[in-house]
């Protein structure tokens, strides 16, 4: 990616072991710049390693989550450049954070937008959002993933209908077709996924890490190997102390005191 911006892209927040980015180039509609990206990784990185934080939760303003990757910063390139530079490679290591993410959204979540949504554990949207892949209308596709996860989270008939009419849908339309997890009132957004963020980081690290490697096979494997995979997680889960704890607090009817071994 190119030379890095002096004006910080984001804003960060931690309470505890939950850790809120706020999207922050209001100027473009927190469009997804190169410079974003590796501001938002080297806050994470760091953060993902620490074993007091038990979620991430990223969002954006009151009427956008993101518009897509940054349109200026692309239109003059050549094939070779987004070629050479694996443009928007560097999103897998987003994907590989291991901390869980909960996208909360508000107003337009389109393109890269939508793709950052999808990259997330739990999409929590307000009544008001809007999500789609409109690159079609920009003479391209989606390059973060979209034709992948969008197709695998609502299915082949609604991912073609979006990606090659380049509509948008509301809330509602992708709460019912399984590209959000939650819809909620428009203020209720981030505190329902703040609430949700400090519930994740209350459980033991072990189990909610298998917990997500464990779905997430489900849309990257057949059934038999999925369900080995989570079985032998399971299995290794006895090996934590949090396991132990978790069992004993249940039949001792008191609350569990997770620590993370
Ligand atoms: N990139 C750069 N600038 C943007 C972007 C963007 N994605 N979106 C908005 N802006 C800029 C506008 O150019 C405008 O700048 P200026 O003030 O200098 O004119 C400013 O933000 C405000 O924009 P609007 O006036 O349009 O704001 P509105 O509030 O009226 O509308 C919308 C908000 C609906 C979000 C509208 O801005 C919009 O439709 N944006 C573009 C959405 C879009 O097409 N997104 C897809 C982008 S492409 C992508 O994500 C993946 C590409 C895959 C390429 C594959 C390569 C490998």
């Amino acid at each position: 990616m190119t030379g890095r911006d002096p004006v910080n892209n984001l804003k960060i927040e931690r309470d505890g072991a939950v850790v809120t980015v706020r999207l922050h180039r209001p100027h473009v509609r927190n469009a997804l710049s190169g410079d974003l990206l590796a501001e938002l990784l080297d806050a994470l990185r760091p953060l993902d390693a620490d074993p007091e934080v038990g979620c991430f939760v990223v969002t954006g303003s009151e009427k956008v989550f993101a518009a897509g990757a940054d349109i200026k910063e692309m239109a003059g390139r050549t094939a070779a450049q987004m070629a050479a530079e694996d443009y928007f490679g560097a999103w897998e290591g987003f994907t590989a954070l291991r901390t869980p993410k909960i996208a909360a959204v508000n107003g337009y979540a389109l393109g890269g937008g939508c793709e950052l949504a999808m990259m997330c554990d739990l999409v929590i949207a307000g009544e008001s959002a809007v999500f789609g892949q409109p690159e079609i209308k920009l003479g391209v596709i989606p390059g973060i993933g979209g034709t992948q996860r969008l197709t695998r989270l609502v299915g082949r008939a609604k991912a073609m209908d979006l990606i090659l009419t380049g509509r948008t849908m509301d809330a509602r339309e992708a709460g019912s077709c399984g590209l959000v997890s939650r819809v909620v009132p428009d203020d209720r957004v981030l505190p329902e996924a703040l609430e949700a963020a400090a519930t994740i980081a209350s459980y033991g690290r072990a189990a909610v890490t298998a917990a997500r490697e464990c779905v997430d096979r489900a849309l990257e494997t057949g059934l038999r190997d999925g369900i080995l995979f989570e079985r032998r997680l399971f299995h290794a889960l006895f090996a934590t102390e949090d396991q132990k704890e978790g069992m004993s607090a249940f039949l001792e009817k008191r609350p569990p005191r997770f620590t993370g071994r």
